[in-house]
């Protein structure tokens, strides 16, 4: 298990220094899947995994990191950095980047990072590193970062050091995350409201497929681009439309879905994925979870058939749990292309469920499945 003090003796001995520590969740999705950077809104919330992120000062101008999942090291001079091709610093060095752009000093630092967010998941460990880091700085070089830029820092960093051009729902996820409590989040005006996560006599369960998902490397930002070019379509005759926030799906009726199927398929999924976030969260609010299982199911069927970012397995796995009864709901989670399922599951049901499932999934893919339990926790905090 990671704890303050088992992260602070692997810290000390590395870098012979006492470090600061922040902590930072990983996230779920209830619902709300790629309208984040289509302004619309989500429903996430942090989980009681975490990374955890360890700095002290330097006497000169080196940045050197040390990452625990890979016995790595890596360093370079403040004023050298770059986007590199290895995966995990890029997320850090996008942080500092953005740090430097916004005019505020950063000297030279260590850094230690670990945590137990399943990687490839789906469950935003990039975004939890880049918020961990981000109030790690903040707190080491007393930056007074505001919290609400905390999200906005990690989302630029993704974009210009990791190349996904994500929303802002993982980030924010993460910063703003509450024990019990789901993030109901309106990604234009980041204005968001906790709804209570109650979830009578049932429980989250997530089932990974264990297919790895690389946002980076997959149609993400294809989903992303798509959605621009309907927008610039509708504005043809609704100049007033600034994203697809504002867009109806009679608007992509009329200016879009002659033009180009696909993207109108993709579009209008957006659209009616934004509004089954009020139904479902208003479900959830009214304890009717057989309705909000429903919502669930219907957000998959659009991710799988419409958006096209699920895969083989999370299908399989969704299909799988229809037949019973007591599991009122499941969806591919996150940017997809596999990753893991959310699913509601029947709190007595659950080990029946698992029993029952993973010979299945093994049998068909080869591959196991892995359950992974989660309950929710609170933000970005330095411990
Ligand atoms: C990934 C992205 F990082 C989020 O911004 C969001 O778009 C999500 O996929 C899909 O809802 O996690």
């Amino acid at each position: 298990m990671i704890t303050k003090e088992s992260i602070q003796n692997k810290f000390t001995s590395i870098f012979q220094a006492e470090p600061i520590i922040v902590r930072s969740p990983g996230r779920i999705n209830i619902i709300g899947e790629h309208t984040d950077y289509n302004d619309g809104f989500v429903l996430p919330a942090a989980i009681d995994k975490a990374v955890y992120i360890a700095v002290s000062k330097r006497d000169d101008e080196l940045i050197s990191l040390y990452a625990e999942d890979y016995k790595a090291v890596y360093e370079i001079s403040l004023n050298a950095i770059a986007p590199t091709d290895l995966h995990w610093p890029n997320y850090i060095l996008g942080v500092v980047d953005q740090i430097q752009k916004r005019g505020l000093l950063v000297g030279g630092f260590n850094l230690y990072i670990d945590g137990d967010v399943p990687l490839g998941a789906g469950l935003s460990s990039s975004a939890a590193v880049e918020c961990a880091t981000t109030l790690a700085l903040s707190e080491l070089f007393e930056l007074n970062i505001p919290r609400l830029e905390i999200p906005k820092i990690g989302q630029l960093a993704e974009h210009t050091y990791a190349g996904v051009k994500c929303g802002i729902m993982d980030q924010f996820a993460s910063t703003f995350g509450k024990k019990d409590q789901v993030l109901k989040l309106d990604c234009r005006s980041l204005e968001y409201e906790y709804v209570p996560l109650i979830l009578d006599g049932y429980t989250i369960i997530l089932l990974n497929t264990n297919v790895k998902h690389a946002l980076g490397d997959t149609a993400y930002n294809k989903r992303v681009e798509q959605c621009k070019q309907a927008i610039d379509w509708v504005k043809e005759k609704y100049p007033e439309v600034v994203n697809m926030r504002d867009v109806s799906v009679s608007m992509l009726d009329e200016m879009v879905k002659d033009r180009d199927a696909e993207v109108y398929t993709k579009t209008r999924f957006v659209v009616e994925e934004s509004e089954r976030v009020h139904e479902a969260c208003e479900h959830l609010k009214a304890g009717n979870l057989k309705a909000l299982g429903q919502n669930l199911l219907e957000s998959h069927h659009g991710l799988s058939q419409e958006y096209e970012v699920s895969c083989a397995e999370s299908d399989y796995l969704v299909d799988f749990i229809k037949q019973f009864p007591e599991v009122l709901g499941a969806r591919q989670m996150g940017g997809g292309f596999g990753g893991c399922t959310i699913n509601l599951v029947k709190n007595n049901f659950v080990a029946a469920l698992i029993e029952k499932i993973s010979p299945e999934y093994f049998a068909k893919f080869g591959k196991e499945l892995t359950v992974i339990q989660v309950k929710t926790d609170d933000g970005t905090s330095v411990l």
